[in-house]
């Protein structure tokens, strides 16, 4: 079944309560649907403004969201609340529903409050929590608010579940204010010493702004607002500084935050795009076939126009690889028998392009001892491209040749997948144009459909790194010589 077709999604989507409670409950059991319903809402997500509220037991977390539920109600909203108890060994939906102190809006028409018994299930309280809370966004609620405490929770796993994170920090702890963890104020986008009816409040407030000063990212101003929850003062400005901040951090940030890369992520993507190089010569350790199915399982993700995946490819090793490669290479001793193809290269060559591709022999051949001009070694290192430079695995490369040009850009990027999963598992390749010197052996000794003509070869396999011609580092031109810039700032 479709995903969307399930029978809870439409109510659910048009923010019926009982589909919304039953949603939950399935998310909480870990039920299969929860699966259905993720897929489902996934596109629907980014709408609601999340607010997340934590801070120590006690705190007064609870009677200061029941208190924003007052005025966010005035203010025509509709709005949500998660309650999350971790930590509660007695958590079972009535007990700490009753805990849940929010009783004077929980039965207006525009609000929404559940308790999360979430214990042990796969994943554990903060997937629950987070898929509630996409949940909740995509039923429809302008505010969904959720109460988690601070211990148990891992920060990052708060800014992945809301998208404006409120600390509550009682007043007169004195030294338990340095207690907090540093994690909560670098991720804190407010900070509110509820209580403000006692008297340490003041000093607490000036502690925490202080400690603000000092922390690492000053850049972004965190208010210190001061409430008396009890009493509803200091609930308006609050309302007023969550509208602020939803409007300067627009919605959706959670998401943004669940996507966003981290530091060792992107070094990973750029390694793995900034060491990949051509290799000629490979190590004789074989590469296993389950290994060469995971690099195309990866490499399959390529775009391509119209989601048309023109690729098709021959993955060989061992005897197929050899007969394969013997026959090229002597068909290659023959002399070429050039049959209609199409062009990998222009028929005549002309700047810029000319040059550099002079330049990549003028710095091969020496590396290989290869005197300039010595046509027979130079014949000799080109066929070795026939033998995919000795590499354990070749790869060959077909399309249906019926396709146009955009299929071969689209060809493209699948193959630069092929090097870069190579690259992130250790392995170095070499793409080959020169497979299509030979498109008549390689149809021959792969028994190609009719249709299917070569794109290119692929030496894979483990890089020799003694090889003369490791040391080859081909230059490219830097961005300024291709880019034209226009409306940056
Ligand atoms: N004096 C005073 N007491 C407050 C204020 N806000 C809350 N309280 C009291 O503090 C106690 C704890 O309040 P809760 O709202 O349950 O605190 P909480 O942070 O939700 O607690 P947990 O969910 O158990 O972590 C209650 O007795 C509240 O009445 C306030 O502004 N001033
Ligand atoms: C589609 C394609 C075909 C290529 N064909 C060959 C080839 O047949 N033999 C070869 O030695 N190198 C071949 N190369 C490798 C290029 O020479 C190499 O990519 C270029 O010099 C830049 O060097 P680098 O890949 O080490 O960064 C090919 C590259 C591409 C992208
Ligand atoms: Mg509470």
């Amino acid at each position: 079944m479709n995903a969307a077709d399930h029978p809870l999604i439409a109510p659910l989507l048009a923010g019926d309560r009982r589909a919304v409670a039953r949603a939950i409950s399935a998310i909480e059991n870990g039920a299969p649907a929860a699966e259905t319903i993720a897929a489902a809402i996934a596109p629907r997500l980014g709408r609601a403004h999340v607010v997340g509220i934590t801070g120590a037991p006690g705190a007064g977390k609870s009677t200061l969201i029941d208190a924003l539920l007052g005025e966010l109600v005035r203010r025509g909203r509709t709005i949500a609340v998660v309650a999350v108890d971790p930590s509660s060994p007695l958590t079972g939906g009535a007990v700490l529903g009753d805990r849940v102190r929010m009783g004077a809006h929980g039965g207006h028409e525009r609000v929404f409050i559940r308790s999360l018994a979430s214990r042990g299930h796969l994943g554990g309280v903060s997937r629950t929590t987070r898929r509630v809370v996409d949940l909740l966004d995509a039923a429809g609620f302008d505010t969904v608010i959720v109460e988690t405490v601070g211990a148990g929770q891992s920060e990052v796993e708060i800014v992945e579940i809301a998208d404006a994170r409120v600390v509550v920090c009682p007043p007169g702890l004195g030294d338990e204010v340095q207690a907090i963890k540093a994690g909560i104020l670098e991720i804190a986008d407010l900070l509110v010493v509820n209580k403000a009816d006692l008297p340490a409040a003041e000093s607490t407030a000036r502690d925490l702004k202080e400690m603000l000063r000092l922390r690492a990212r000053p850049q972004a101003a965190v208010p210190v607002l001061k409430t008396v929850a009890t009493r509803g003062e200091g609930i308006a400005a609050l309302a007023d500084e969550l509208q602020r901040h939803a409007e300067a951090a627009g919605r959706g940030r959670r998401l943004r935050q669940r996507h966003a890369p981290s530091a060792d992520e992107t070094a990973a993507v750029d390694r793995a795009i900034g060491s990949r190089r051509s290799v000629r010569r490979f190590l004789p350790r074989p590469v296993a076939r389950e290994v060469v199915a995971q690099i195309l399982d990866v490499a399959r993700h390529a775009p391509s126009g119209t989601n048309t995946q023109p690729w098709r490819v021959y993955a060989l090793a061992g005897d197929a690889k050899e007969r394969l490669c013997r026959a090229a290479a002597a068909a290659y001793d023959r002399g070429k028998q050039a049959l209609p193809q199409p062009q990998y290269y222009p028929q005549s060559w002309f700047e810029p392009y000319l040059s550099r591709r002079r330049k990549l022999g003028w710095d091969l051949y020496p590396l290989l001892g290869i005197p300039r001009g010595d046509k027979a070694a130079m014949h000799a290192q080109h066929r070795r491209n026939d033998f995919f430079f000795d590499a354990p695995v070749g790869l060959i490369f077909t399309i249906d040749r019926r396709l146009e040009r955009g299929s071969l850009l689209d060809y493209g990027m699948f193959l630069q997948n092929v090097m870069l999963a190579a690259r992130a598992r250790g392995l170095d390749t070499c793409p080959q144009a020169s497979w299509t010197d030979v498109p008549h052996v390689v149809a021959r000794e792969l028994a190609l459909p009719e249709n299917e003509t070569v794109v290119c070869g692929m030496a894979l396999g483990y890089a020799d790194p003694d090889a003369p011609e490791a040391q080859l580092s081909p230059e490219r031109e830097p961005v300024a010589a291709f880019t034209t810039w226009a409306g940056f700032e």
